[in-house]
């Protein structure tokens, strides 16, 4: 399908172990042994190399060894990319990698975008648009939760579905087109119940993707929280505990925090985005005022805030005041610091559901952690909920789709000329088609494999 061989270094850059640098394409075997010596009596060049073997030898470049190899050789169509595909391994560390990618370069390979891999094995038909999204999913996922969603993706468990989805949506438009060249008066009432109760199923089939978004975005996106307060209650101290490290930087003088921190941290096996900030408070001097506006920002932009109190201290008025401003907004109070006398008295209808902890002892962490899965994912975490997980683009051609089924559904109710049920049975098909990739414009392939990494 592609004529051009394409090369990329398809290991993080930075020193490890091994480094791989990718071969793709019609050439790969050919670009490769332009720079691969077989070394040993049982390697081989690579053109004649059986499929799905190693080879040992080693790269050189301008007449000079560049690095010793093992090459695994992958015939199309049992690969990746369903191209020929060659994966050097060679030393790990920038420069090896670089200097054998350059070799491959020099050869005739063309050095790939990001995500290009990828999108060879999509429009190779050996995954969908889905499955190839799930590619970096599992590239991007924080938690093995995560993962494991993004793992049924790739397998295809959202891909049968849309399947079966759009299947229905053109069994039924079939039937409208069937009918199409008759007169109106023609069509029997049962045919156009029928057809009505056909699309109720498909309809009630998109609620059920169309509700699993919301715990899709939380997988992907991870929830961000921001943990607030008046200044040395205890913020970065709750950070280091649900983190499980040192990070913030903590001390008994008020204002330790200056600028917001962000870090990720798996509670209970969801990726949950915790922002320190800034204690709030009137600012001492101008690069407080700075750190004080961008905890408002992060407060802002918060899905959950963590409001922490010093339980060893009386209510104070900053306290207050933002216990009201925080009331509309989803919140979590934290009472700290219960290693010492208890001195805050909190009004009944806020101390209900707030948590006591000690970042001190680390005592009430796990109920802390309980209380924060609760919020952000109401119920138990079910094996076959990860199966279907749908991310904000499938969300927006499911919503599409609806509409146009919804719109096909009225007519037909309302005796409307299936001409123009048909039209809206299409744009349904279409757009449902969009998820797997069925309908896929250069731009939106474009902007999902423009997000991978280089070299996958
Ligand atoms: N006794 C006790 N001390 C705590 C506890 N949590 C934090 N501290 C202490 O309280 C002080 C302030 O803690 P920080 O975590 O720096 O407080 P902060 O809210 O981040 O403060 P700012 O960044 O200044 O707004 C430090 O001396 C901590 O050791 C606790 O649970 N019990
Ligand atoms: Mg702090």
């Amino acid at each position: 399908m592609f004529n051009d061989t394409i090369a990329a270094i398809s290991t993080p850059l930075g020193e490890g172990g091994l480094a791989v640098v990718r071969l793709s394409g019609r050439e790969a075997f050919a670009v490769g042994d332009r720079c691969f010596r077989p070394a040993g009596k049982s390697s081989q060049p690579l053109a004649s190399a059986p499929t799905h073997t190693i080879q040992f030898g080693r790269i050189v470049h301008g007449g000079r060894m560049v690095d010793e190899v093992l090459v695994a050789v992958m015939r199309a169509p049992r690969t990746f990319t369903r191209e020929d595909v060659a994966e050097i391994s060679c030393h790990g560390g920038l420069l090896p990698a670089k200097l054998v990618l350059d070799a491959v370069l020099a050869s005739g390979a063309r050095l790939a975008e990001p995500g290009e891999f990828t999108k060879r094995a999509f429009l190779n038909g050996r995954i969908d648009l889905a499955q190839a999204e799930a590619v970096a999913d599992i590239i991007h996922s924080q938690t093995e939760l995560a993962l494991a969603a993004a793992n049924e993706q790739l397998a295809g468990k959202l891909s049968q579905r849309i399947h079966r989805l759009r299947d229905e949506l053109m069994h039924t438009l079939a039937h409208v087109e069937a009918h199409l060249d008759f007169p109106e008066e023609d069509i029997a009432p049962d045919t156009r119940e029928a057809l009505e109760a056909r699309l109720e199923r498909s309809l009630a089939f998109m609620d059920e993707l169309l509700a699993t978004a919301a715990e899709g975005q939380i997988l992907r996106r991870g929830v961000r929280v921001a943990i607030v307060g008046r200044p040395n209650v205890g913020k970065s101290s709750l950070l280091n505990q649900l983190l499980g490290r040192d990070r913030a930087i903590t001390s008994p003088i008020p204002g330790t925090t200056r600028d917001t921190i962000e870090e990720t941290a798996n509670i209970r096996g969801l990726p949950v985005v915790l922002v320190d900030t800034a204690g709030l408070r009137e600012a001492g001097d101008a690069i407080e005022a700075e750190g004080i506006r961008r905890s408002r920002e992060a407060l802002a932009r918060a899905e959950l805030v963590l409001h922490v109190l010093d339980a060893s201290e009386p209510l104070m008025a900053a306290d207050e005041a933002f216990l009201r401003e925080f009331a509309a907004t989803r919140r979590l109070l934290v009472l700290n610091k219960a290693d010492r006398p208890r001195r805050l008295a909190l009004p009944a209808e806020l101390a209900a559901g707030a948590v006591a902890v000690s970042c001190l002892s680390g005592a009430g962490l796990e109920a802390l952690k309980d209380a924060l899965k609760e919020r952000i994912w109401s119920g138990e975490i079910r094996a076959e909920m990860l199966q279907v997980m749908i991310n904000s683009r499938h969300q927006d051609a499911l919503r599409r789709a609806r509409v146009a089924t919804e719109t096909a559904r009225d007519a037909l109710r309302q005796n409307v000329s299936l001409d123009l049920v048909a039209v809206d049975l299409r744009i349904a098909v279409n757009a449902v088609g969009e998820v797997v990739g069925r309908t896929a414009t250069e731009n939106l392939l474009d902007s999902i494999f423009g997000q991978f990494c280089l070299g996958k």
